[in-house]
């Protein structure tokens, strides 16, 4: 497989002003007649007379026509990637007729069948499985769009902008045309079609203009709608307020379907959802469910200027559009929750998943310089890495000069195609800054470290930060240049208050540039200030700083940086786990530190705080973050660690857990608002401490909020304790009970197939495979892969890394299976074996042999590919 490089870019040869494109739908067989208006591009050098236009093989080419004039096979050859037509007038209408296989396409790009509808994804290069075409994001073009079907079985017609014709045509048949007025490319396109409910409601925009909302979804769905549209309405309303941008056609709709690739889509004017992403309703989907929903709901409506207005010139620019929608939507979701716990949840996720991509084989920058297949850059470090980034900038300007960049790099580009130099222009220019050394963070990968150390001279007042960077070497770069941060600081005195710093505030940015910096505070007197670091995670980096146990207890209790409470407690809960990693691998006997314990009884004691940040706070480093912080991965060492603490805390707490399992009940109906989200995140995290200590009476506990519970919040929570604990006759009644309940509704039936999957128990590989035959579960729906064999793979290290390979070999079996069935999904499936060189030897051997049999099972994917030969080197 060929490589691209960012360095090659070149302006296309040729533009299409008009696609106009026809679609007569058939399962098996359908037609797609394109008409391109098309001419050769001024700005472009290349004096070629041969038209080239991307197409997969799949495309059955009935006919070809530039201006009305049939053309013979002798005037373009065909080849497994595209068309070339070998001579082409200065400017001309090309038309095509080109038959696809809607049904027979389970690689889910480009037209394709989802549970009887016909739904498309485009992004990054499915165009060019619907037809030919110039399928870059740099060739913008007016669409229209008619859609001919049997009339019964799809009575919606939908594509993007606004329905400007219908009619009925012959043997039950009608048709819709659509319009969408903006230039996009081709990756903004989408169609659906059939037997689809709605619901609808409108919104007046910020300058008086009325847009219908539409939410369409399978009949049974359209009650689990309303969230998603609250969702819709309130993210209108904040990109006007906080951005200034307005919806800008006269309706907007989503379509959820079932067998989605990803998350969802944001095609102009007509976005495509995975249902995971959309419906909700609080018996079938968790808290956490509800806020997934209202942020991609965001997300994806963001896009429509952040992406769709200005777009990208090549997918090298991906995190233009994604790093920047993410900001946006994770500001949002700050905004109308909890700002602390938002940010502490982002960055868990970075700081797990995305730490550990940079520190791997698929490593990249947030503008990567080359690649194999785009799909797989789809990546934790293009979004939330970029996302980061771009907080970073927003950190250094402030929120007033942010606005003026980001307004000037709309208005600038507003129907372009642009790369991320032109948004730090923007940002640049509107506010005076430079930003040249600032760019490393799109161009160098890895996660810079940071080592602080401090000196204090209380006769002079005089108290300094000495602050050095590094950054990991990477594939293809072993040097990196020191990056341009900032790095939120606070001093904290002997009695947990705040002390004012130089800027007459008590947190100062000090922006890091040199790869060792001195940072001086004067007028500090009294005892040695605690320092409070990187408050708000200022930057995405790894920062060592020798602070004692004591003095993270003290910043629990003080720190007036909410995330740096928390972060002070995670600190403390490494500190601890790994100590009993370090004597369990010993053979020695674990002792806790019963700081830890105490610290959390005194946050469990304190009802002034908010109980999701309290549940934040009493929640140990999770395994993966453990895992991602040391050399080498002992997976069993580092369950047996974790699992020690939490027996020993559940047993020191059990009084003040009951108490506040009770305090946290409520009669109240549900509902997703922060504080009743934030009482059921403190209960259930109550009772799982409770379930550890095995006692009958909490295992009883769990059975009553199970068998009453009004909401999947805290039935799924109940039903996860009971299925993991050891009580074998709870766990397969309540997961008969809940799959009898359940069978109907796909989603919860995901929930049902992934508790199972990451049962730590020994033994759980049996039982996947096992529920490999279950009727609930097919390979060719992302969402059951992902339940069960992701789940397995990726939530369930102590199964997953079995010294016998079992775990392995499993997860190859199915990338090889999904490889010729669905390549991105396949793909993605890989990363847990691309870390290989994390774990022991014998497990390295293992994990490299499975790597070696995927690469030898011949014709992969060019997604699989790239990711499995990254990984052997
Ligand atoms: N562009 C999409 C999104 O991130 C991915 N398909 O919203
Ligand atoms: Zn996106």
């Amino acid at each position: 497989p060929q490589v691209i490089y960012l360095k090659d870019y070149q302006v296309p040869a040729f533009l299409i002003d008009q696609t106009d494109l026809r679609f007569e739908l058939e399962a098996t067989k359908t037609l797609v007649k394109a008409r391109l208006t098309m001419r050769k591009n001024p700005e472009s050098h290349s004096q070629q007379r041969a038209l080239f236009l991307d197409g997969d093989k799949s495309l059955v080419l009935h006919r070809v026509a530039i201006n009305d004039q049939v053309l013979s096979d002798k005037d373009y050859s065909r080849t497994d990637d595209g068309l070339t037509i070998h001579d082409v007038p200065d400017s001309f209408v090309l038309e095509t007729v080109t038959e696809i296989n809607p049904q027979e396409n389970t690689a889910l790009e480009g037209l394709y069948r989802s549970d009887g509808f016909y739904c498309t994804q485009c992004e990054a290069e499915g165009f060019r499985r619907i037809t030919f075409y110039l399928d870059r994001p740099d060739v913008m073009s007016v669409f229209t769009t008619t859609i001919e079907a049997d009339k019964t079985t799809c009575p919606v017609l939908l594509s993007n902008g606004n329905a400007i014709d219908s009619g009925d045509s012959e043997g039950g048949r009608h048709w819709v045309t659509w319009e969408d007025p903006f230039r996009k490319p081709a990756y903004l396109f989408a169609l659906v079609a059939g037997d689809l409910s709605h619901v609808e409601d409108s919104y007046t925009t910020m300058s008086g203009r009325k847009v219908v909302l539409q939410i369409f979804a399978d009949k049974k769905d359209l009650n689990k709608l309303d969230h998603a549209m609250t969702s819709l309405k309130n993210s209108m309303r904040w990109d006007e307020e906080v951005y200034g941008r307005e919806y800008d056609l006269d309706i907007f709709m989503i379509v959820a379907v079932d067998f989605f690739n990803m998350g969802a889509m944001e095609n102009k004017g007509l976005n495509i959802f995975n249902t995971s992403c959309v419906l909700a309703s609080p018996q079938t989907t968790t808290d956490l469910g509800f806020q997934r929903v209202e942020g991609v709901v965001a997300h994806e409506y963001f896009h429509n200027w952040s992406g769709n207005r200005v777009t990208c010139r090549d997918w090298f620019q991906l995190s233009l559009k994604e790093g920047f929608t993410v900001f946006r939507d994770s500001e949002f979701s700050a905004d109308f929750n909890s700002r602390t716990v938002k940010r502490i949840e982002d960055v868990s996720v970075l700081r797990t998943a995305q730490f550990a991509e940079d520190a791997g084989p698929m490593a990249h920058p947030i503008r990567p310089s080359s690649f194999i297949e785009i799909s797989n850059f789809y990546t934790m470090t293009i979004y939330e890495k970029g996302a980061e980034v771009v907080r970073m900038i927003h950190t250094l300007l402030g929120p007033d000069l942010f606005r003026k960049g980001s307004d000037l790099y709309f208005d600038r580009h507003d129907g372009q195609a642009v790369t991320t130099d032109d948004f730090v222009a923007a940002m640049s220019d509107a506010s005076g800054r430079d930003f040249t050394q600032f760019k490393r963070w799109y161009e160098q990968a890895g996660t810079p470290e940071l080592t602080v150390s401090d000196e204090y001279d209380p006769a002079a007042g005089v108290y300094t930060l000495i602050i050095q960077q590094s950054c990991p070497a990477t594939p293809g770069q072993n040097e990196k240049l020191p990056f341009h941060l900032p790095v939120a600081v606070g001093l904290i005195d002997d009695q947990g208050a705040d002390l004012p710093l130089t800027n007459g505030q008590t947190t100062q940015v000090l922006e890091l540039t040199e790869a060792e910096q001195r940072f001086e505070f004067t007028g500090i007197h009294g005892d040695k200030p605690v320092p409070s670091l990187l408050r708000g995670f200022s930057a995405p980096v790894k920062l060592r700083y020798p602070y004692s146990r004591d003095e993270l207890v003290f910043l629990m209790q003080h720190d007036s940086d909410g995330f740096n409470r928390w972060e002070a407690s995670q600190k403390l809960g490494v500190d601890v786990l790994q100590s009993l990693t370090a004597a369990y691998q010993q053979g020695e006997p674990l002792a806790f530190d019963a700081r830890l314990s105490e610290a959390y009884r005194s946050v469990l004691l304190d009802e002034t705080l908010d109980p999701a940040m309290v549940a934040k706070i009493l929640t140990l480093p999770s395994e993966a973050y453990l895992s991602e912080l040391v050399d080498e991965i002992d997976v069993d060492a580092i369950h047996a660690a974790r699992t020690f603490a939490r027996q020993h805390i559940a047993n020191a707490l059990e009084a003040e857990f009951i108490a506040a399992y009770e305090r946290c009940s409520s009669s109240e109906p549900y509902s997703p608002d922060a504080d009743s989200i934030a009482k059921r995140a403190l209960r259930n995290l109550s009772l799982a401490y409770l379930v550890e200590t095995e006692k009958p009476q909490h295992l009883s506990l769990a059975r009553t909020q199970f068998d009453n519970a009004d909401n999947m919040t805290d039935s799924q929570a109940a039903l996860g304790l009971l299925v993991h604990s050891n009580d074998e006759v709870a766990a397969s009644e309540v997961l008969a009970i809940f799959y009898e309940r359940w069978s109907e509704e796909s989603l919860v039936v995901n929930q049902w197939l992934s508790v199972q999957a990451s049962d730590p128990k020994l033994g759980t590989l049996n039982k996947v495979l096992a529920l490999m035959d279950h009727p609930a579960f097919t390979m060719r729906n992302p969402n059951k892969v992902r339940a069960l064999i992701s789940a397995f793979a990726m939530q369930n290290p102590v199964n997953f890394h079995q010294l016998d390979g079992s775990g392995y070999a499993f997860l190859a079996d199915r990338i090889i299976e999904l490889n010729a069935l669905n390549p991105q999904i396949a793909s993605r499936l890989v990363t847990p074996l691309t870390r290989w060189k994390r774990y022991s030897e014998q497990r390295q051997a293992l994990m490299k042999n499975e790597l070696q049999r995927i690469m030898d099972s011949g014709s992969l994917s060019t997604d699989v590919y790239e990711v499995v030969s990254k990984s052997l080197v």
